[in-house]
């Protein structure tokens, strides 16, 4: 006989519990897949009504071997939820390991202790809020605390109306079915108060005095209405998911739920905190900007931003905020280069200073490798590029784009020129494929055919570099002897300081100014 024959497995039929005073309750989750070893008391299950979300455990240890609910089932207390192959033996009567306590009632002048009331499968759960205090005058069925286990939290309600006395716990202790959390000084006679739950709870009902910890006869009949899982305000989201928000200081109301009804699931509570940690990195994110009603003082318009204004906007925030920017100017004097221009002009060739730019940067950049570079995702080695790419950032009617002019070295100055018309073009007519913006190691930026005297361009991450280029206009130079006419190219470099000192950055402009003052390099 094979030994295999000896182990005999068992298939055990996994029911619904007692989980308290509910019926048909909705399967929002499945947490197990027909196949998974599961060990005992692991969730398989989670359960909604509208007051409270519960993950139900497995009892036993075993192999899913069938799941006989499907989500949005409404199931009830000895439903079969899960078949389990199991080898051991022990047993599954999941429904009838509730001991239900007595009910009885607490009659002493009008003082009514308030105890813990029969809430399920539930011991030594712990006091998450204390919703009340000494005087308060509570209606019948105000929350007064909320327990919450590592399976469901639930707000447990008083069962009598009156005003506090006493509240007997503090926040974390662990209570059990019996325990008292407050007295009450009833404001209706105590029989009055006692009487309507006997009827509902149709059980037995003792005197007791009033401290001794039993629940008051109603507590049974009003289960249903004490567990809450969702405070006012707050999302949808199980227990384990409050708890894991708890623990991290997220308050879930700030989270979006992805799940049915907008339930806050585990993805989106661990998105919503990496997205904190990566955005904000030093506890929080970033403080926000005022809200104003601005027709307050006046008539106001309300424009969308273009699709492009938006992509553009949020990465230049994040190039903005990740990158420690230092900006260097200069001035070149570009006689030089004026002079072979409108040498070309009169000859019926346009070429803009942007191309020479353009050329002397390719220059520079081989003269100073780092600036052609990109950090790695450790931030801990810069990956050097053997290419010469540049990104160009050109202006639209939809917004800034930047697309790339590939090979700038292998390409002459009118072939530069041919390709930037071709390029702002079809940039301009919104026809550039992703394509044609990627690749680059440095950006330029220029406003020199539009104006203004320097500014500071924001580096175009992963590059960490950009140089900005304004207006060239004529100034007065010194010669020693005698203040020359200059025609001037006001430049301006912005570069990452965690990869670029600013010895490094001055020497690179320093170039860059000797390429483009004296162009007979660029035109070899
Ligand atoms: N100084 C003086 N004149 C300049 C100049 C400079 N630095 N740069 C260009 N000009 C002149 C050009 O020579 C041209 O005049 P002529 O027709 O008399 O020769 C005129 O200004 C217009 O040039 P241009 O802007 O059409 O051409 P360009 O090659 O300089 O630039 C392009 C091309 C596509 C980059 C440009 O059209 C553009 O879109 N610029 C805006 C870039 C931008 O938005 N940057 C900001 C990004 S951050 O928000």
């Amino acid at each position: 006989m094979s030994s295999e024959i000896d182990i005999m497995s068992t298939i055990k039929n996994i029911e619904l519990p007692d989980i308290g005073d509910f019926d048909e309750v909705e399967v929002i989750e499945i947490l197990v897949s027909v196949g998974d070893t599961i060990a005992a008391e692991d969730s398989i299950i989670t359960l909604e009504s509208d007051k409270a979300s519960m993950e139900i455990p497995t009892p036993s240890a075993g192999v899913v071997s069938s799941i006989n609910v499907s989500i949005g089932d409404k199931i009830k207390q000895g439903d079969l939820v899960i078949a389990l192959e199991s080898d051991d033996n022990t047993a599954t009567d999941s429904d009838s390991n509730v001991e239900q306590p007595a009910p009885t009632e607490a009659v002493e002048a009008k003082i009514v202790p308030v105890t813990v009331p029969d809430i399920g499968d539930f011991d030594q759960v712990e006091v998450i809020e204390i919703l009340t205090q000494v005087g308060d005058d509570l209606n019948e069925e105000d929350s007064i605390i909320t327990l919450e286990s590592d399976k469901a939290s639930m707000e447990i309600p008083t069962p009598i109306a009156g005003k506090v006395v006493d509240v007997n716990i503090t926040l974390g202790d662990k209570l059990s079915l019996g325990d008292l959390i407050l007295n009450i000084e009833s404001s209706a006679a105590t029989s009055t108060a006692t009487e309507a739950p006997v009827k509902k709870a149709s059980a037995p009902v003792e005197q007791k005095p009033a401290t001794t910890p039993t629940p008051v006869a109603k507590s049974a009949a009003t289960l249903d209405q004490s567990v809450s899982n969702t405070p006012k305000g707050e999302s949808h989201a199980s227990p384990s998911i409050r708890k894991l928000a708890r623990e991290l200081g997220v308050d879930l109301s700030n989270v979006s739920g992805s799940g049915p009804k907008g339930r806050v699931l585990d993805e989106d509570l661990k998105g919503y905190v990496k997205q904190i940690i990566t955005s904000g990195g030093m506890g929080g994110g970033l403080p926000k900007t005022p809200v104003v009603d601005f027709s307050k003082f006046g008539e106001t318009e309300t424009l969308a931003l273009s699709r492009i204004n938006k992509l553009s906007g949020k990465h230049l925030t994040a190039c903005w905020l990740n990158i420690p920017h230092v900006t260097q100017f200069d001035e070149v004097n570009i006689d030089q280069m004026e002079a072979f221009r409108q040498e070309q002009k009169a000859k019926g060739v346009k070429l803009t200073p942007l191309v020479f730019i353009m050329k002397a940067v390719v220059q520079a950049l081989k003269n100073h490798p780092r600036f052609n570079a990109s950090l790695d995702e450790s931030g801990e080695n810069l990956i050097l590029k053997k290419y010469f790419n540049l990104g160009i950032a050109m202006d639209t009617p939809n917004g800034l784009v930047v697309p790339v002019i590939k090979d700038v070295e292998t390409k002459s100055l009118t072939d530069l020129a041919t390709e930037l018309a071709q390029t702002s073009a079809k940039a301009r007519d919104g026809k550039l494929k992703p394509g044609d913006m990627q690749g680059a190691g440095f950006t330029i930026s220029s406003l020199g055919g539009i104006g203004g005297t320097q500014f500071t361009p924001i580096v175009n991450a992963p590059e960490v570099a950009i140089l900005g280029v304004s207006k060239s206009q004529m100034k007065p130079t010194w010669d020693g002897k005698n203040f020359i006419p200059t025609l001037t190219l006001p430049l301006a470099l912005s570069y990452d300081h965690r990869v670029i000192d600013g010895a490094q950055g001055g020497r690179f402009m320093a170039d860059l100014n000797s390429i483009l003052s004296d162009i007979r390099e660029i035109l070899l």
